[in-house]
Formats: structure tokens, sequence, C-alpha cells
């Protein structure tokens, strides 16, 4: 019953400790040698964007409204949790045979071996933390089923005879030696346990220290010799006119700062991408591919812009959705020099880790600043938002244009290319919807009854914004001030001061862009192109 043809059996809470400290060494190797060899072979980080690439449009919607940014902690977490459960099971079969937990740990290294090396930008080592986070854990395992058995495993238990440790005597019914029907087996709990400490503490060392090797200390300094390399701008933004904003209290500033700038990707770990090793192809239908290095890229006239990105995923009032100054090439003239050929309708913008949007030539050929951007803000990219080169599209949703880490440009057709989203559900092409938000107050907030400042953002860029109208407990709609803008391709402050009796009110805006469309009040989610309808909050004065 409780001994097996290696000898005696540890209860079965020892062995599935003994079965997820396994499992920890296992993560916690393969991450130190990820964070060696390429922090995408992590086999959480590879296992992580194989599920993010197949799981379904409506379940990754919910997650990033449940979870918002955090949505990646999350299914790290959900990750580490099932592999914790996982390996607890093993430990549990390994009561049966240690070889057969062993071999599960294996078999579960060979998942993480086949998740890293069909990520799109796997390289030759990245089966390596798999595998030898595999082996760690089954020797982990192989090791804390020997020290549970005591340190005198190679003597034989006598059939019937006396406690397997002389030198002690037998407790009457303590938890380490246990009269188990006719048979006999020695616990060594202090082994274990100290087992246990030690292979959680290689875990947790591994991971940490591979976390922290993982490409950010290279991405820092890439970026640090970029900053000194940056040129000025060929044709520079003019100085931001002095009423771009309002200075109001919680309103969103005009120009976001970097660190406070919307994310979203599909990216578990942020791509580490070196400069000088970095190229742009650009080819498919064109009559002359190119491959641009960064410094060719640099020695383009670049040009400055503010541009407002949005993120279709982005709820009516919702945050995702930020302002900065770009600075970048065009991608107009980089298009032309390579000559697009006749019938061409799609940019297949391709990022190191294999992501693609899907961006519509004519409007990337029509004049506005579509750029390959390499500085946001004055401050060269953050690894977060693309370093080194990422495109910035005025006017269209960041998931048909706003490719971060990109590597490849393919020229190509709607009807013949498929770009990342598209099949999950959004539409192929994306032009940004007039909406406009309320930042102060913030709903729900009490306000004191009498004059109060309600004031918000309005977008629709490349049209611009021509009106904003407030509206309270349904009532006239009544104009707002608007903030001046350098150009259509930014979002527009706005703010009106509104006499609230005491009481609860509910007010709502709406914006009206250059060609004369008033945003609709159809409320309409994200999916497929962008949510709809009037930004309404309740607030209450007294
Ligand atoms: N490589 C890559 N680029 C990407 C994405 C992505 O998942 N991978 N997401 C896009 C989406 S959906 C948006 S809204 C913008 C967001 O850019 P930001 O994170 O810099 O705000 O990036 C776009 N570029
Ligand atoms: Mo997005």
């Amino acid at each position: 019953m409780n001994t097996n043809a290696r000898g005696p059996r540890p209860p079965a809470w020892a062995a599935a400790l003994a079965g997820v400290t396994a499992g920890a060494v296992a993560l916690g190797v393969a991450e130190l040698v990820a964070g060696l060899t390429s922090a995408s072979a992590s086999p959480v980080v590879a296992v992580g964007g194989a599920t993010v690439d197949r799981t379904p449009a409506a379940l990754k919607e919910w997650a990033i409204r449940a979870f918002g940014e955090n949505d990646k902690t999350v299914l790290v977490a959900g990750i580490v949790v099932v592999v914790a459960l996982i390996a607890a099971g093993l430990g549990l079969i390994a009561r049966w045979r240690v070889g057969y937990g062993a071999a599960g740990l294996a078999a579960f290294g060979v998942v993480g071996i086949i998740a890293a090396v069909n990520r799109p930008d796997s390289g030759p080592l990245d089966a390596l933390p798999s595998m030898v986070g595999a082996a760690a854990g089954a020797w982990t395992l192989v090791l804390l089923f020997r020290r549970a058995r005591g340190g005198e495993r190679a003597e034989p238990i006598p059939p019937a005879g006396p406690p397997v440790r002389r030198a002690e005597p037998i407790p009457p019914a303590g938890p380490s030696v246990r009269r188990a029907g006719a048979d006999l087996y020695a616990f060594d709990r202090r082994k274990l346990l100290t087992g246990v400490v030690v292979g959680t503490g290689i875990a947790g060392a591994g991971a940490v220290t591979g976390r922290l090797l993982a490409g950010r200390a290279d991405v820092t300094s890439a970026r640090r010799s970029v900053a000194r390399m940056l040129p000025r701008p060929a044709v520079a933004a003019k100085p931001l006119p002095a009423g771009a904003d309002l200075r109001i209290r919680g309103l969103a500033p005009f120009v976001t700062p970097n660190y406070e700038f919307y994310r979203v990707d599909t990216a578990l770990v942020v791509p580490g991408v070196d400069p000088r090793s970095w190229t742009l192809k650009i080819h498919g239908m064109v009559d002359r591919p190119v491959e641009l290095t960064f410094a060719d890229l640099l020695r383009r006239p670049l040009v400055e812009a503010d541009v407002t990105l949005t993120c279709v995923s982005n709820d009516v009032g919702g945050p995702y959705v930020g302002n900065a100054r770009w600075l970048g090439a065009r991608l107009a003239d980089v298009l032309r020099e390579a000559g697009i050929r006749r019938g061409a309708d799609m940019l297949l913008g391709v990022s190191q880790d294999g992501w693609t949007s899907g961006t519509p030539v004519d409007v990337v050929m029509d004049g506005r600043d579509a750029l390959l951007a390499v500085a946001m803000n004055g401050e060269v990219l953050p690894a977060a938002h693309g370093f080194p080169v990422r495109q910035v599209v005025p006017g269209l949703y960041g998931y048909v244009s706003a490719t971060k880490w990109i590597t490849e440009i393919k020229v190509t057709r709607f009807d013949q290319d498929t770009a990342y989203w598209t099949p999950r559900g959004w539409a192929p092409r994306a032009p940004i919807k007039t909406e406009s938000r309320i930042d102060v107050p913030r709903e729900g907030e009490s306000v004191p009854a009498g004059r109060t400042t309600v004031a918000g953002v309005a977008w629709a860029q490349h049209r611009g914004v021509d009106a904003v109208e407030v509206q309270v407990d349904g009532g006239e709609w009544r104009r707002a001030t608007l903030a001046e803008v350098p150009g259509p391709d930014t979002w527009r402050q706005w703010s009106i001061d509104w006499d609230l009796a005491p009481g609860g009110h509910t007010i709502a805006v709406r914006a009206t862009d250059a060609t004369g469309y008033t945003q609709t009040a159809a409320v309409a989610p994200p999916v497929p192109d962008g949510a709809t309808g009037y930004h309404t909050i309740m607030v209450r004065a007294g």
C-alpha cells in the first residue's frame, strides 16, 4: 500500500509539495536560461504567447475589459497556477513511481519547447530554456523523493522490524514514522522540507535573475546610445498653441507623458530589439525591394508630428487614447522609393514578434504624417511603445496601423493577406470614429451645487474636431469652449461651466468633426470597428 518497487512512499501532501517544488525549479531554471539566451523562449512566455494568439476575440475582449492593462499579469499568474496544479499531480503520480513523475515533467518540457520554437521570432537556442528547465525539474523531483525517504534509503527495511532509524525511539504515533498496515516506511519530513526550501530558493533566484537578464539591460543601453544619435527634425513641429492645454485639474493633459501613455499589444514580454542589427524590409508588390538599417532611417529627413493614438478596444469614455509628438521618417517617401505596384492596396506591417497590421495604402500615401517613428515626446521610443521603430498613422486605430517593433512591410492586397486581428473578428479597415469623453467631473463624483466646470477631450483624427456639445439631464445641448489644436490629427480639449442644482445629474457629451458629422448616439461595442455612443456620467451636486 505505502511502498512501491523502489521503496517506501511519502504521504500524499509531501508528494504534492515535492511536485510543486520540482515544477517551480523547472520554471525558475527555464527563466534563467531564457534570460541568458532569449526572453521570448521562456516556457511561460512562449506558452502564454501561444495562448494569447489562440484566445477567441470575445474572451480577449473580456480580459482587456476585466483586467485592463493587467491582462498580461493575470494570464501569467493563470499559467503559473495551472502549472502548479499539474506539478502537484505529477508529485502524486511520482508516489507510485518516481520515474513517471519525472517523465511527466519531461512531457511538460516538450510542450514548452514546441511553443517556444513556434513563436514567429524564435531562434535556434529557443528549445534550451524548456529543455534545461524540465531536466532540472525532473532531477529535483527524484532528489526530493529520495530525501523524503530518509537518509538510510540504501538499507533494506526489515519486513516488520523495528524502526528504520535505529538510533531514535519510535514515537508513539508521530508523523514521521507511521505504521500502515503491515508496511513500515520512513518519511523524513525535515529532509523533505529543507529540500523544498532550497528548491524554492533556486526557483525564485532563477526566475528573478532570468527576468533581470531578459533583454532589459541591453534595450536600456541601446536606447541610451540611440538618444545620442537622434538627429534634429528636418521638419520641426510648430510649437504647441498656447491654448492647447486648458490646464484643468483632472482633465487629461494635451500631451500624454510617455510613462502614462496607454499600452496595448499581444507581447507578454516587451520585445528587445537591437537597433544595430535592426532592419526594415519592404517587399511584395514593389519595383525595388529595399532593406533599411537604423542608420539609413536616421539619415532620412525626419518629420515631427503631433498625433493622437486610439485603440479600437477603447470603450466610450475609456482610457486607451493618448497624444504624443512623434519624430520619424515619412513612410510614403520610403514606399515611393520602393515603387508600389498597381493594384496594391494594403501594407502588411510585421513586428519582430510576428504581430501584423494591415494599413490601407491610399491612407498612407495621401499626404498625412504617416511615420516610421523613432522618438516620442522628445525621447527615444520607449521599449513598450515599439523601440527602435514603430508606425504611426493619423486617423487609423492602432491595430491597423501602429505596428511597434516593426521589421517588415509587405506591400500586398487586402484580398491576399490578412492581418493579426482580422480573423479574430475585427474589421480589416478601421478609421478612428469621432468620439468625446468627459474627464471632469468623474463618474459618480460629488460636486458642490452651483457653477461647476465640465471638461474633457474629443477626437476625430485627421478630420479634426469642430464642435463639442454638452447636455445635462436630457435638456438642451450647449456648446463647450474648444481648446486650440496644432492640427486635425490630435484630440482637442473642451470645457464648459454649468450651474448644477442640488441633486443627481446626468451629463452627456457629443462631438462634431470637421466634415460636419456629429458622433452617433447609437451604442455599439468596440468589436468589430470601434465603440460608439455618447459618454454619459452621473454626478451629485450638493
Ligand atoms: N507589435 C505590435 N504592435 C502593435 C500592437 C501589437 O499587439 N503588437 N498593438 C497595436 C494596437 S491594438 C494599438 S492600439 C497600438 C497601441 O500603441 P501603444 O501601446 O504605444 O499605445 O499599438 C499597435 N501596435
Ligand atoms: Mo488597439
